[in-house]
């Protein structure tokens, strides 16, 4: 069913998934607040409560931000701390906006935001230029698979809408992303305060002939890949169904490919072989089963098929693996080094995982690799895991679900280090 008015392009195509990311307090929040407005997707009462929470706060007029931060604490001291999802919708196209905190402290949320975007809105104050922690933050996206960058160049109005000042970021954004090995960089001058060049052409910037941000995102591609997981069929196997009448079936959600009735496959790590002999949701039978769709399965054969296997066509199946070189972006303040157990989550299966040795730090200024035995907070790095059952696996960039999991602390159970199977996929990374 189309949730916008007239005939929808295909799926796909016009759901955009986007991450406004970059450094604390260049704007993220209020440029989402900006767009929402500006778009008609906010209700009055949900304007007269962000007008209300802004006089408590003694704030003149209406802070925009506070369409996102909702939380107390957020309100309070003016940061965003969690991720904060929104969805707007235009005659053109229908939008996820996750608005990531910018502050070092939260760079775990910020990833988690980005994890599911097809793009990233890097917010960068125009008079600051690119911070570290705007780099650190367009680098975890680009390891994450994002490929197109919008930068919003934020506050122009306090910089008396200078097109040098602009073209200073305009650079800076296009040796980064070129560097990040993102193809595609718009970078568009804003004031999320004031709304100029956010939904409607701005006035103040007659030097400026491009797109303004909402039609930048208008026209964006969406990087499809990252939720249809690519061609290899995927099924990470999340609960065992047992019958009445006897038989059991398999539920989960294809991450990646089409599943069919009559498909040869196979069940790993274990390695049996079988076919499917139907495919199911709970609305009855399917003749084929897509990425992103929960489903049942039932095999032709009575096979020992538990919780974390994962079934996949048995002509092209993932890797099998015990030790695996992987990307982290370390969370924690407590060191990653060689030695460290914790445990690893993979699609469905936990297990325990020790670190065997930490080979480089990505430098996130430069982008090079430098060899290390240690990664410290908010670190990105290299690492080899080894893993008490075997998994699965592809590379991140073939399979998002698969290609991917997180490192668990096994006492206090909070999440360490999110992981990406391989060495990083930048432009041609120099190894220092
Ligand atoms: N003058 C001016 N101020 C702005 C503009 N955009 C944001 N600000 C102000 O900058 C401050 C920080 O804005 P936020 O939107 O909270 O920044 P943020 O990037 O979301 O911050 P974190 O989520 O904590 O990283 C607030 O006081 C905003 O009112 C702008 O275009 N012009
Ligand atoms: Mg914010």
């Amino acid at each position: 069913m189309s949730l916008i008015p007239g005939a929808p392009p295909a799926p796909g195509s016009w759901l955009l998934r986007l991450a406004a990311i970059g450094s604390v307090d260049d704007g993220k929040s209020t440029l989402i607040g900006r767009l929402l407005h500006d778009t008609k997707q906010l209700f009055d009462d949900q304007i007269e409560a962000v007008a209300t929470a802004s006089r408590h706060l003694g704030i003149d007029g209406v802070d925009l931000a506070l369409v996102t931060d909702g939380l107390r604490v957020e309100r309070e001291q003016g940061v965003t701390i969690d991720v904060a999802y929104r969805y707007a919708s235009t005659p053109t196209r229908k939008f996820v906006i996750a608005d990531c905190p910018g502050h070092v402290q939260y760079t775990r949320n910020m990833a988690t935001g980005a994890s599911t975007a097809d793009l990233a809105v890097v917010v960068v104050d125009v008079s600051a230029g690119l911070k570290e922690q705007t780099r650190r933050h367009a680098c975890i996206a680009a390891l994450l698979g994002v490929d197109h960058l919008v930068v919003a160049a934020n506050k122009m109005d306090l910089s008396d809408w200078d097109e040098a000042a602009y073209q200073a970021v305009v650079e800076e954004a296009h040796d980064l992303a070129r560097r990040l090995g993102m193809d595609r960089v718009t970078v568009v001058p804003v004031s999320a305060l004031l709304g100029d060049n956010v939904a409607e052409a701005s006035t103040h910037t007659p030097w400026y002939t491009g797109p303004t941000l909402l039609a930048a995102l208008e026209e964006a591609p969406t990087g499809a890949w990252a939720h249809d997981g690519g061609s290899r069929a995927r099924l990470p196997v999340q609960w065992v169904v047992r019958h009445p009448g006897g038989g059991r079936s398999y539920a989960g959600m294809v991450s990646g490919g089409t599943f069919r009735p009559g498909d040869e496959i196979v069940v790993l790590p274990g390695g049996q072989r079988s076919r499917l002999t139907s495919v199911e949701t709970f609305d009855g039978p399917l003749d084929e089963a897509p990425a992103s769709l929960s489903v049942t399965v039932r095999l032709d054969d009575d096979l020992d098929v538990s919780r974390g296997d994962l079934i996949a066509p048995a002509t092209d199946p993932p890797e099998v693996v015990r030790d695996v070189e992987a990307t982290l972006c370390w969370f924690t303040d407590a060191p990653c080094e060689a030695g460290g157990r914790f445990r690893l989550k993979h699609t469905t299966r936990l297990t325990p995982a020790q670190i065997v040795s930490v080979d480089s730090r990505l430098d996130v200024t430069s982008l090079e690799l430098q060899p290390t035995s240690h990664l410290g907070p908010n670190d990105i790095g290299v690492v080899h895991l080894a893993v008490g059952t075997p998994l699965a696996v592809d590379p991140y960039r073939a399979n998002r679900a698969t290609g991917s999991f997180v490192v668990i602390d096994e006492h206090s159970h909070a999440t360490v280090a999110a992981g990406m199977v391989g060495a990083p996929v930048l432009a041609a990374l120099p190894r220092g």
